[in-house]
């Protein structure tokens, strides 16, 4: 098995934290190919819980090597504090790489993204307000500063200066805000340059020598298929493309070294931020489901909104991914209702479809199509095969499987690493 990509299916928070971690045993690469902080994995071992924003999860198995590669936005004070964080608990972080081609957030960055969620009001997308977008906006507008920048103080000084010119006009006289002078932000990154030098690599070279050698690489997505920029909901999603094909230019690996794409699924769905949700549940049943999913924003702490599960995303996500397997994750959270409502399809305009609408405004009106699939009420968490299920999570999870268009291959059955239903 060379590459294998893990993806989230939905608006992210799947679970892709604890998927990773669950693959790291069997895989010696972990990389990280877009976003940046603002993700938010979480993975659980033992007594110990970790929150990871900007490294890969797999730093957490000793023998893994971390990749943060180019198509990763870093925001330099975050990932040293991170990797503090991650030793003063007796993590060994000495062999992360990272690619001197990412880009990196700086303070205008985040102040851009903030001003900007202000302005738009009630249209806000609801961003981490992580300097995200402003980052990759620069990087496509080709003044960004890159890792590699930080190594030359002439360069790092210019390439400031010019990201700065337009933009301080922009915070002084659209949005009040004060200038943000370059010889700050210069002598601040200059600071960093040493503590990264490091972990500085070829990534991409690395990553080759390493498929050559056999070596297997796992290519950890952040967020979700609904939030990628060009697959997404757009304009509510982030600045970058979580989807299969973001692995091979956000890390460098040809398509034709992958060979497994993994949808991480949740057996129900939550958004965090603004944009359309189909199956969104404004009701007690949301509300249910967010206090026993525990779902709460890893990066901002704020509350998911939650729904039931939705299909025609699930088939959209092996479409767009090209998805080999699901991961199914918190099944559990749905123990003790006495029906679950799925969503099948949509009705829109009095028509049903059955497949996601490209068109925004369509899926804005669409109403879930639901089936309704009966419940069941034992605890579950303690289930190590399929048929440790009850019969009717195991005809929910069948049911999930053949509406989404791709086998389900681990099920999720609690936070723990242990808390999962290996299948065949
Ligand atoms: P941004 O900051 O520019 O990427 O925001 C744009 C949209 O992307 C959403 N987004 C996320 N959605 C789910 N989880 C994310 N990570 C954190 C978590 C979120 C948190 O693991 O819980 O703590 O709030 C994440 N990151 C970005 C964001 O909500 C916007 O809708
Ligand atoms: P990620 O961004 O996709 O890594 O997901 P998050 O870490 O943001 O959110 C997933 C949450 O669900 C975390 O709190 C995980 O510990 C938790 N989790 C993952 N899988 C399961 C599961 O199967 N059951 C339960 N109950 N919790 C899970
Ligand atoms: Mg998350």
């Amino acid at each position: 098995m060379p590459a294998l990509v893990l993806v989230g299916a939905q608006w992210g928070d799947e679970g892709k934290g604890k998927a990773t971690d669950l693959l790291g045993g069997s895989v010696d690469y972990v990389v990280r190919y877009q976003g940046g902080n603002n993700a938010g994995h979480t993975v659980i071992i033992g007594d110990q819980k970790y929150a990871l924003h900007l490294l890969p999860s797999g730093i957490l198995s000793p023998n893994v090597v971390p990749v943060i590669g180019n198509g990763v936005v870093i925001d330099p004070g975050v990932l040293l504090s991170e990797l503090k964080g991650l030793n003063e608990r007796g993590i060994d972080t000495s062999k992360l790489l990272i690619s001197g081609n990412a880009h990196l957030i700086t303070p205008y960055h985040r102040t851009l993204d903030k001003v900007t969620e202000r302005f738009l009001g009630k249209r806000k997308i609801g961003t981490t307000g992580r300097g995200i977008g402003p980052a990759y906006a620069d990087k496509i507008n080709r003044i960004g500063i890159r890792v590699q920048d930080l190594f030359d103080e002439s360069i790092l000084q210019q390439k400031v200066e010019a990201a700065l010119h337009d933009k301080n006009q922009i915070l002084v006289k659209l949005y009040n805000r004060r200038a943000m002078p370059a010889d700050l932000v210069v002598q601040e990154y200059l600071g960093y340059a040493e503590k990264i030098r490091p972990f500085l690599a070829d990534t991409t070279l690395v990553l080759d020598e390493a498929l050559k050698a056999n070596k297997v690489v796992l290519l950890e997505g952040g967020q979700g298929t609904l939030l990628d920029v060009d697959h997404g909901t757009y304009p509510f999603v982030t600045s970058s493309n979580p989807t299969a094909g973001g692995a091979c230019t956000g890390a460098g690996i040809g398509p034709t070294k992958i060979d497994r794409v993994v949808g991480i699924l949740k057996a129900y769905t939550t958004r965090v931020g603004s944009g359309p949700f189909p199956t969104e549940l404004l009701d007690a049943d949301g509300e249910a489901l967010r206090r026993i999913g525990g779902e709460r924003g890893v990066t901002t702490g704020r509350d998911r909104r939650c729904g039931w599960f939705d299909a025609v995303i699930a088939r959209y996500a092996t479409r767009v991914n090209g998805l080999t397997d699901f991961f199914l994750t918190k099944l559990d959270v749905l123990t003790g209702w006495e029906q679950i409502p799925v969503c099948v399809a949509y009705e829109i305009d009095g028509k049903r479809v059955e497949e996601l609408p490209y068109n925004q405004s369509d899926f804005h009106h669409a109403k879930p199509i639901y089936e309704l699939l009966p419940g069941w009420t034992e605890d579950i968490s303690k289930a190590q095969t399929f048929a440790d299920l009850p019969k009717n999570a195991q005809a929910y999870v069948k049911a999930l499987e053949e509406m989404s268009g791709a086998p389900i291959s681990a099920i999720g059955v609690g936070p723990g690493r242990t808390e999962t239903i290996q299948i065949n």
